[in-house]
């Protein structure tokens, strides 16, 4: 840029400036400029535009001096390939991070505007389905605060995660249509697209110094285009990139049909070319099969690679340092091709040879686990890839011949770890095993909490620890601070502020531990107890309205929030649920704390037993709230639509978190931290982050039951017979009882047997097996509940000891143990 077409300093503070005055000029000239609207007329939509645009251009120039530095340091970038970044709503986290909320809100004031209102009119993109998803966004936001040079890579859904509604007490899904007033903090790069192929075959030729080598050539070609969306630290000047990518038809396709006169065929390609990035596949932990699901995972993955290798090329102008310039982390296994996909490049497109190509490849890529479910360890069919893949076939035959040579020669005589061990599973029709590839093509794999990683070096991935014991890491899951306490619960923090002195708590969260020496304070707890209460009463009126039903915030508000999956066991809260409605009907006079559960996830479209499980809840629901008897002890509330947006009115609100899976199950979860960040006490068992979240905050503000994971394990490998239990407990016995009466379904002695008959008679997440251990730990919360300092105090020190469940202490963990990269520091 020449000196003329560069904003000088003083425009730039007048066009961009963070005070007031400089504030509510931008806003109107964007409402003005951008929406061709005044403040009279304008729609809520046109006011939240125009709110995002003067936030986003406080965005741009940090951002552009952030890729001008990173470029001019030329600093190893991580590359973090994810195919769902589930990031929740900009507009309030961004002015959060530029440190702005307080004068934005005062600009509005002066404008009359109405600033919650404009915060609310953002539609979240839903680009994720749960955790996973939601964890690669909060390391998005920890890189850029921790000053590290990242690009995000992923795939611009036109349809996210759909919309839940209710009814009749079913999950019913709705489209999600986020784009379709516009997404302001996307800028669309037309001219950054890359080809993508699919189908077709491969051919070998000699190239001009005679060696053999082979080339791809596909049926169909489609293009990614590069959409980028800024990622702000907190109170740093770095600012990184999202680069998500839209599939395209490539032009000259459509024309080459236009030109014979096939109309009709030149649409449909075009049409055929962006379904790609068309949906995202709603389930979370199985996985579908289809073949449109491994389009989408390739096409992403080669974009992301081709725009690496475009990066490196421009400038070093060579390929042989890849690995030194990007630490490239696969987010689990969806991203795994880029093992494949890396060679193809490196040997095909850039006439490398293997050794070279394999060495860059080994040490550019990481691949994270994010669960032990067997239904979801991806494996593709050998066919799907012939027909859609056929050179990454022959690419994976190839590390896989090698690769099993080694693991001969390591395990001396051992083929039956040979074939344990393959990256081709020959045991029913061939199927590739996606992260066999994934481990054996990257230089770290790490499980997300510390039990997770046991378990993952004990059984899934037993025989590649004991090949390469040093590649095994364990990064336990982090969540951002800035999202989840500040901008979710602002009362929150400025009391945690104010207790701690200054607000070093949002860039460091080990600084929590200050308030454990006011933990005792009355005080302190006092105000702690209004913050909480606010938040319940905010919850319970939203509630009111989307239901029709307000929670009494008197009551403990008792929270499951998460995906509906039978291994998170909603049905063992349900269980209780039922139980105490018994207690209660049997006896008024029993003592008891009085309580709001609320429970709130999504179920995977086509898992049946998980929409039965919300039908449940909203059928026990409305038998026990419209009981006069039970009225002021026990209320059930689900929350339609749980989503990031939606999570942030849950954490702050909640008095106890329900973290109740059968051990081993739950990787890590994230929304434990969040909770317990909030000052929620969590009832759960010693599985994923649980365990360390409980070592953390001290024992005896955990609430533990159940059994551990080498429990569960003997109980299964003894023959578990669920039946029994349900005969031995009394209880338990009248509580499954009473949901297969037709009480809760006026009548109807089928609709929920489904689920009756299976804890039954199968039950493999062991619900009955611990229900008693659980039904006598809420009770220990109940009597807690009662003893208010008591209480007061343990939620006090849930806050004050999360420090460690920061995402940037994960990140920061990444960084040293498996990235090796360092801070490139941009002032603000
Ligand atoms: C998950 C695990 O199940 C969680 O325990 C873990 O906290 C997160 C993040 O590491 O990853 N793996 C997974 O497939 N999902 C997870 O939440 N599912 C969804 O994202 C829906």
């Amino acid at each position: 840029m020449n000196d003329t077409a560069k904003p000088t300093a003083e425009q730039q503070r007048t066009r961009t400036g963070l005070d007031k005055d400089a504030l509510k000029r931008a806003y109107l000239d964007n409402l003005f400029y951008l929406r061709g609207r005044f403040l009279e007329v304008a729609t809520t939509n046109d006011l939240y535009m125009a709110a995002a645009y003067t936030v986003r251009d406080r965005m741009l120039a940090r951002w552009i001096k952030s890729a001008q530095t990173y470029k001019d340091t030329n600093a190893r970038t991580v590359c973090y390939l994810s195919a769902e970044f589930l990031l929740g709503p900009h507009l309030l986290n961004n002015l959060v991070n530029l440190g702005i909320t307080d004068t934005a809100r005062a600009a509005g004031e002066e404008l009359e505007l109405d600033f919650e209102a404009i915060v609310e009119a953002e539609e979240e993109p839903g680009l994720g389905n749960g955790g996973l998803g939601r964890l690669a966004a909060c390391y998005m936001d920890s890189l850029a605060t921790l000053q590290i040079p990242a690009i995000g890579y992923g795939i611009r859904y036109e349809f996210g995660i759909f919309d839940q509604v209710i009814v009749d007490g079913w999950q019913s899904e709705r489209g999600d249509t986020w784009l379709k007033s516009g997404n302001p903090w996307e800028i669309p790069r037309p001219k950054l697209s890359f080809p993508v192929g699919f189908g077709g075959h491969t051919e070998q030729y000699t190239d001009e110094h005679g060696a053999l080598r082979m080339r791809w050539l596909p049926s169909m070609v489609v293009n990614g285009m590069a959409y980028d969306t800024p990622i702000m630290g907190y109170g740093v000047g770095n600012v990184n990139l999202l680069r998500l990518w839209k599939s395209e038809a490539p032009e000259s396709f459509d024309f080459q049909a236009f030109n014979v006169g096939d109309y009709y065929g030149a649409v449909h390609a075009k049409m055929e070319a962006e379904t790609i990035s068309k949906v995202l596949y709603p389930n979370d932990e199985p996985e579908a099969g289809k073949a449109l699901r491994l389009k989408q995972q390739y096409f992403f993955v080669s974009c992301s690679l081709q725009d690496m290798i475009r990066l490196e090329l421009n400038n070093a102008g060579t390929l042989a340092h890849f690995h030194e310039k990007f630490a490239v982390q696969l987010n689990d296994t969806h991203p795994s091709l880029a093992v494949a996909e890396l060679m193809r490049l490196l040997m095909d497109e850039y006439l490398m040879d293997w050794t070279r190509a394999w060495e860059i490849t080994r040490n550019a890529c990481h691949f994270t686990n994010h669960t032990l479910l067997p239904e979801a360890l991806e494996t593709w069919s050998v066919h799907l890839f012939e027909r859609l893949l056929p050179r990454h076939l022959q690419i994976i035959y190839e590390i896989n011949r090698r690769f099993l040579d080694e693991v001969r020669v390591h395990f001396f005589a051992d083929e039956a770890r040979v074939a344990r061990m393959s990256i081709i599973d020959e045991s029913f029709g061939r199927r590739i095993r996606m992260a066999h590839l994934a481990a054996v093509g990257s230089k770290a794999v790490n499980g997300v909490a510390a039990l997770h990683t046991d378990l993952l070096k004990s059984t899934v991935m037993h025989d590649f620890y004991e090949m390469w014991p040093e590649k095994f890491h364990n990064v336990t899951n982090g969540v951002t601070p800035r999202r989840f306490i500040a901008v979710s619960n602002p009362r929150l923090a400025r009391l945690i502020t104010e207790a701690c002195g200054d607000d070093r708590w949002l860039r460091d969260l080990a600084c929590l531990k200050q308030l454990e020496e006011q933990a005792e304070d009355h005080g302190l707890q006092a105000q702690w107890r209004q913050v909480k209460t606010a938040a319940k009463q905010d919850l319970a009126n939203w509630l009111g309205e989307r239901t029709g039903f307000t929670p009494d915030p008197q009551t403990l508000f008792d929270v499951q929030a998460k995906r509906i999956h039978e291994y998170k066991r909603q049905h063992l809260s349900l269980l209780h649920i039922v139980w105490l409605y018994e207690q209660i009907k049997q006896n008024p006079n029993v003592e008891l704390t009085p309580r709001t559960f609320i429970f709130g996830g999504k179920a995977a479209p086509g898992y049946f037993m998980a929409k039965l499980i919300i039908k449940l809840v909203n059928a026990v629901g409305e038998v026990i709230n419209n009981d006069p008897q039970v009225s002021g002890m026990l209320r059930v509330v689900f929350m339609p639509d749980f989503n990031v947006k939606n999570g942030q009115r849950l954490y702050p609100a909640a008095d106890l978190s329900e973290q109740i899976s059968m051990a081993g199950k739950e990787a890590s979860g994230t929304g434990n931290m969040k909770f317990s960040m909030n000052g929620a006490l969590t009832i759960g068992t010693l599985d994923g982050a649980n365990v360390e979240i409980r070592d953390e905050v001290g024992h005896d503000n955990f609430f533990l039951f159940g059994l551990t994971a080498p429990e569960v394990h003997q109980r299964q490998a003894e023959g578990y017979r669920p039946w029994e239990v349900y005969h031995g407990n009394e209880q338990l016995k009248s509580a499954v009882d009473l949901i297969a009466s037709g009480l809760f379904s006026h009548g109807d002695t089928e609709l929920f047997r489904p689920l009756t008959d299976n804890l039954i008679h199968s039950d493999p997440f062991l619900v009955l097996a611990d229900f008693q251990a659980y039904v006598d730990c809420q009770r220990q919360v109940d009597r807690a509940y009662r003893a208010p300092h008591h209480w007061d105090r343990m939620s006090i020190l849930n806050t004050a000891r999360m420090g460690k469940f920061s995402s940037d202490r994960s990140i920061q963990d990444y960084a040293e143990r498996i990235w090796g990269v360092a801070p490139v520091p941009i002032e603000a």
